[in-house]
C-alpha cells in the first residue's frame, strides 16, 4: 500500500513529507494506522546525528497511538480495530530479560530493531522508486501507517483519545516509571529533577503520585516554572541565578541532599551534579537523559563509596504490554494529567515546526495528527 510519511533523509536535514510504499504485515507482524504521534527529544537527537545508532534514510517517531488495520500470520493477541500504542521497548514475555524480575529491556528483537529492520531482517518501507527506507526504534510513528511486531504493541481501551495517549508511548511512561518502577520512591521523600521538559514534568507528576514531600525542579529556562508548579514542583532553581557551586546549594535546599535525583537533560555535567546532590549514605541518582555520541559521565569514586548510587532507566522500567494499558487507565480515571503538557497540535505537513518549537524551548509536547 501507499501511505504518507515524514522521512529523515539525512542527519541535520528537515524531515521530508512524502508518499511511501509500505508492504503488508508478515508472520508475527501487525499493520497499524497511526492516528497521532508525539515528537520526543530523542527523535531530534537522532535526526541531529548525535545518536551513534542513527540510520538514514529512516522514518522516525516512537511515541504514537492508532488502530490495528491488518494482522500477519500467527498473530493471536490483536485483531483488526484494536486500539494500540507502539512500544520501542517490546515485551515478548519469553526472553531471558522478560523473565528476569529486575529489567524491562526485552532483547528478543533488539539487534534487528537497532539496524532499522523488522525481526526477519527486512524493511517494510520503501520509496515510490523502490529504494528501501529504514524503520526506527521498531516503531516509525511518523508515518500514517506502519508495521510492527505483535510484541511491540500494547492494546489499550477504545475510549481514550489518541492525541493525548500517544504521549504514554514514551514521555509519560518514562517519567512516571522512573519514579515508580526504577527509583521506587517512598512517601515523604525529597527529590530533585534536572530538566523540566517533556520527561522531567512527568517525573514531577510521578513524584507527586508517590507522595514525595519536596520536589525541587532545576532548569535554565525560567519559562518552564509555571507548568512544573502545576504538576507538583515545590521549589524552582535556575542554575544561572545561583552564586557559587550548584551542588552545595541543592544539598542545603534539601537539608543534606535529596533521597532521589533525576537527570532529564541528557547533559553529562548535569548528571554529575545530580549524583553529587543526592544524600550521602543513601541518595540515588537516576539517569534518564540520553547523551550524545562519545559523551561520558564522571565523578570522584568517593561519591559512591560514601553511599550514593548511580542508576539509569529506559522507558521508565515499564513492561509495555503489561504497564502501558494501566497508565492509559490512570489517565482516563484522572489519576495523572496529560492534556496541559500537549502544548501544540500539528498536521503532518507541519511536523518540522514541531522540531523548531522544541529547539526554541516553546513546547512541552507537540503532537502530530494524521
Ligand atoms: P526537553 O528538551 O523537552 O527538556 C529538556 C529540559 O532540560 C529543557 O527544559 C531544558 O531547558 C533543560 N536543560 C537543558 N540543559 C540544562 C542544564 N544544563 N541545566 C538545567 N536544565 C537544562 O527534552 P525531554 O523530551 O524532556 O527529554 C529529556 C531527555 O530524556 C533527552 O535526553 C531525551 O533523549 C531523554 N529521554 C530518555 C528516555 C529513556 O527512556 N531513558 C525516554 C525519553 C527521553
Ligand atoms: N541509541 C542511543 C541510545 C538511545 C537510547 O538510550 N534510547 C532509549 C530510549 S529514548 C526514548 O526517547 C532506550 O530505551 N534505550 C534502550 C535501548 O536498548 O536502546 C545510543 O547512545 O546508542
Ligand atoms: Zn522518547
Amino acid at each position: 500500500m501507499r501511505t504518507k510519511a515524514a522521512v529523515a533523509i539525512a542527519a541535520g536535514k528537515p524531515l521530508e513529507v512524502m508518499d511511501v510504499n509500505l508492504d503488508g504485515p508478515r508472520a508475527g507482524e501487525v499493520l497499524v494506522e497511526i492516528k497521532s504521534t508525539g515528537i520526543c527529544h530523542t527523535d531530534e537527537f537522532t535526526l541531529s546525528g548525535a545518536d551513534p545508532e542513527g540510520l538514514f534514510p529512516a522514518i522516525l517517531g516512537h511515541e504514537g497511538a492508532g488502530v490495528v488495520v491488518d494482522t500477519g500470520p500467527g498473530v493471536t493477541s490483536l485483531k483488526k480495530g484494536d486500539h494500540v500504542i507502539p512500544l520501542y521497548t517490546p515485551e515478548c514475555r519469553e526472553c531471558e530479560y522478560c523473565l528476569h524480575p529486575k529489567t524491562n529491556l526485552c532483547q528478543s528483537i533488539r539487534t534487528t530493531q537497532g539496524q532499522g529492520l523488522m525481526p526477519d531482517g527486512t524493511s517494510r518501507f520503501s520509496t515510490l522508486d523502490g529504494d528501501p527506507i529504514l524503520h526506527y526504534m521498531g516503531t516509525s510513528t511518523f508515518a500514517n501507517h506502519t508495521v510492527l511486531p505483535e510484541i511491540a504493541l500494547a492494546k489499550v481501551r477504545e475510549d481514550a483519545p489518541f492525541d493525548k495517549i500517544c504521549y504514554i508511548g514514551c514521555g509519560v511512561t518514562t517519567g512516571i516509571g522512573a519514579v515508580i518502577n526504577t527509583a521506587k520512591v517512598e512517601i515523604g521523600s525529597r527529590a530533585i529533577v534536572f530538566g523540566l521538559g517533556g520527561i522531567g514534568l512527568n517525573v514531577i507528576q510521578g513524584l507527586r503520585l508517590a507522595g514525595a514531600d519536596q520536589i525541587v525542579g532545576v532548569d535554565l529556562n525560567p519559562g518552564k516554572k509555571p507548568m512544573a508548579e502545576r504538576f507538583g514542583m515545590t521549589d524552582f532553581v535556575n542554575p544561572a541565578e545561583v552564586e557559587g557551586d550548584l551542588v552545595p546549594y541543592l544539598v542545603n535546599l534539601t537539608k543534606g541532599g535529596a533521597d532521589y535525583t533525576f537527570d532529564a537533560t541528557g547533559n553529562v555535567d548535569v548528571m554529575r551534579t545530580a549524583l553529587e546532590s543526592a544524600h550521602k549514605g543513601w541518595g540515588e541518582s537516576i539517569i534518564i537523559g540520553v547523551a550524545p555520541a562519545g559523551a561520558e559521565i564522571s565523578t570522584r569514586p568517593f561519591q559512591l563509596v560514601t553511599g550514593r548510587s548511580w542508576r539509569g532507566t529506559a522507558f521508565g522500567g515499564a513492561r509495555g504490554r503489561t504497564d502501558v494499558p494501566k497508565i492509559v487507565d490512570w489517565y482516563m480515571e484522572g489519576k495523572i494529567e496529560i492534556d496541559p503538557m500537549i502544548t501544540h497540535q500539528l498536521a503532518l505537513d507541519d511536523i518540522n515546526k514541531g522540531f523548531d518549537l522544541m529547539h526554541a524551548g516553546e513546547s512541552i509536547r507537540s503532537v502530530v495528527n494524521y
